[in-house]
């Protein structure tokens, strides 16, 4: 029987897909991005009234000082709007706007705050201080350590270590050196309060860092060799990633280890020299992880596979100039990965699924593998969908393309 008659619908696929999670995002029609998530607090804002912030933030969801605030409106369940920024090429109206230029940016009742850090504090100070200590002498150690993640040169020394363009051994070693003085101290200050975060309990200074320590631990072992996860120096490092990993509001503004890799050479033209860091496997098996993943596919189907036709290359593939068969094809596979996430359970399907191969199967396949490997690499988290569902989509993505020929 042709593949083609077994795997299901789009609409049956997206109907399954959605019963299994209940991750919901906004469309947004001809902009980009073309979805944005919808905030987990907004439900309780009462009809007809506008959100109390108003946050300005990067279209693409890479700006680590961004994911600090929007970590932040989540966990204080503070229902918020978003604003996207082109960093290429900003609005007039926002250069003007916001005196450094840079996002992130906030309006709070109204008025304008900028700087990540201040906007966290501003949030503390008009919603009620949840994310800074009860203790006054707690308090004061906590804002020291906000303050410190800016000025103590931890960030400078992360990633002078991870972009510097040279390839000397001596001075790599220099710049590791000055990066894992500044682990030191951060593995110090979090042996000073009992649990795994900086102060006694989950805090801006938890926020702070996150964003960075993420991206720095997801590039470093594909750019440098080296690894904060799983460094039997940093052990209290290690129980804080396995602390803030705990908290559901981070999984919804977290990158994925791949979106963090990608960007790393796409903006700044870095060339990775080891193998990216194998996906997540809980997440890839994860029935909601999946099932998001697939609803994101099935209900984004449109734009993916305009996508896909325009720039992943199977135009090539068309036979005398017609593009019918290999739009056909895109959609196909499509299809079968959607289907592989909501009804596979994350085991390799048997291979070479096109049997008895003749020209035009080996065709379809072969446009199929272009669009599985380009999807596979173009969405992005939490830009398109949350990180554990692009690690659940990429994987499934690997699956299929390993059983296509
Ligand atoms: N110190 C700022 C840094 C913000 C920042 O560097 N934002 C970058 C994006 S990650 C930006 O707006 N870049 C655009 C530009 O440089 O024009 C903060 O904490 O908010």
């Amino acid at each position: 029987m042709s593949i083609q008659n077994t795997v299901s619908s789009w609409e049956q696929l997206f109907e399954i897909a959605q019963k299994n999670t209940s991750a919901r995002r906004v469309r947004r029609p001809g902009q980009s991005p073309s979805t944005a998530p919808i905030p987990s607090s907004l439900h309780k804002l009462p009809p007809d009234t506008a959100a109390p912030v108003l946050l300005y933030r990067d279209t693409n969801s890479w700006c680590p000082f961004c994911e600090r605030v929007w970590f932040a409106l989540e966990e204080k369940e503070i229902p918020f709007e978003t604003e996207f920024i082109d960093l290429t090429n900003k609005p007039k109206w926002y250069t003007d706007l916001v005196p450094t230029t840079l996002v992130p940016a906030a309006k709070i009742h109204g008025e304008l705050v900028y700087e990540s850090k201040d906007i966290l504090l501003a949030l503390e100070e008009r919603f009620g201080s949840s994310l800074l200590p009860d203790d006054p002498e707690e308090n004061v150690v906590a804002r020291q350590l906000i303050e410190d993640v800016e000025t103590s040169g931890f960030l400078g020394a992360g990633y002078k270590f991870l972009r510097e363009s040279t390839s000397d051994s001596n001075e790599l070693a220099n710049l590791q050196a000055a990066f894992e003085a500044k682990l030191d101290e951060i593995e110090q200050a979090l042996a000073k309060y009992p649990g795994p975060y900086f102060v006694s309990t989950f805090s801006l200074v938890d926020i702070m860092y996150s964003p960075h320590l993420d991206r720095l631990a997801a590039n470093l072992p594909v750019y440098r060799g080296y690894h904060i996860k799983g460094n039997e120096r940093y052990p209290r490092i290690n129980a804080w990633f396995e602390a803030i990993n705990q908290r559901p509001a981070y999984h919804r503004v977290k990158s994925d280890n791949i979106t963090n890799n990608l960007l790393l050479r796409r903006r700044f033209g870095l060339e990775p020299i080891g193998n990216p860091l194998p996906l997540d496997a809980a997440d890839s098996q994860s029935i909601q992880y999946r099932a998001e993943a697939a609803e994101r596919l099935s209900d984004n189907r449109e734009a993916a596979i305009g996508d896909i036709l325009k720039n992943s290359g199977v135009q090539a593939l068309a036979v005398d100039g017609d593009i019918s068969a290999v739009q056909e094809a895109v959609d196909l596979h499509l299809r079968l990965l959607a289907d592989y996430l909501i009804n596979g359970n994350g085991a390799p399907l048997p291979g070479g699924r096109t049997g008895g191969k003749n020209s035009t199967d080996t065709i379809v396949a072969a446009v199929g593998a272009i669009a599985l490997a380009y999807v596979r690499n173009r969405i992005c988290a939490p830009r398109d969908m949350s990180a554990g569902a692009a690690t659940a989509f990429r994987s499934a993505a690997d699956k299929v393309l390993a059983s296509l020929y």
